[in-house]
């Protein structure tokens, strides 16, 4: 995959991609990531990238042309054009695994108190990651790429422990421990020094199923369930509503 970020502070992102997975990622060449300074595509002396918004208001709007200029100079047909912006549709794990399908991802990051509205006539898709205001798209677009890299074949060790994560079911991870087996009188589940693997196996799924139903419940009505976790559901609601609100 190859991914090209616009944006007027490339060296925002010299450290998150040369650590962890991405950074191993690129160096298993699985990924190409390239920053392109908007800057660079001004034609002006002074090399102006925002200026005032028609109409008045406060704050500085990017404008167009540079914008444009940078993208035409990455295209090479296969590209998918992204803007990052508070106003775009929310980021979520299904959009992830789609965008880990791409061949090429062009993601502009916008700054100041927005872009140009026309930067939309030649953008694909317009994305958010989530309900609060960034001083810019910057940090949307390393959540962005440590999402969608992660997903590249060879770029987790483990398969099962990306096909395990919270969101990739609609359900919340249940609850982890490793050693030791007590902290401060705190002691590690039974069942998870059992080694049986059946009863371990039903406990996660109880307690992934108990988390989303306290923390999410949002989370369940897209969840596609099997019947045996249909059924343990149905037991939690009970136990969470049934004889106590009642009284
Ligand atoms: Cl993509 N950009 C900015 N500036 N703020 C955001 C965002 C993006 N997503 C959430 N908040």
């Amino acid at each position: 995959m190859k991914i090209h970020i616009l944006t007027l502070f490339p060296s925002f992102f010299e450290g998150p991609f040369s650590c962890g997975i991405v950074g191993r990622a690129r160096e298993k060449g699985l990924v190409e990531i390239r920053t392109v300074n908007i800057r660079d595509f001004t034609s002006d002396p002074y090399r102006s990238v925002d200026d005032y918004p028609f109409g008045g208001g406060s704050g500085m709007v990017m404008k167009v042309e540079p914008i444009w200029r940078a993208v035409e100079s990455v295209r090479d047909g296969k590209e998918l054009v992204i803007l990052l912006t508070p106003q775009g549709r929310t980021f979520t794990q299904k959009l992830a695994r789609e965008l880990s399908q791409c061949e090429h991802l062009v993601i502009i990051c916008g700054r100041y108190k927005g872009v140009d509205e026309r930067v939309t006539s030649f953008v694909d898709m317009e994305l958010s990651i989530g309900d609060y205001v960034l001083s810019g798209g910057e940090p949307a677009a390393v959540v962005l790429v440590d999402a969608v890299v992660r997903l590249l074949p060879g770029a987790v060790g483990d398969k099962d422990s990306v096909d395990t994560d919270s969101f990739e079911r609609n359900l919340l991870e249940a609850p982890l421990y490793t050693r030791p087996r007590e902290f401060m009188g705190m002691k590690v589940p039974e069942i998870l020094l059992s080694g049986n693997h059946e009863e371990i196996r039903k406990w996660r799924m109880k307690e992934s199923l108990k988390r989303t139903l306290e923390r999410r419940p949002d989370l369940l009505e897209h969840a596609e369930l099997t019947e045996e976790e249909k059924k343990i559901l149905e037991k939690l609601k009970e136990e969470k509503d049934g004889p106590h609100s009642c009284i």
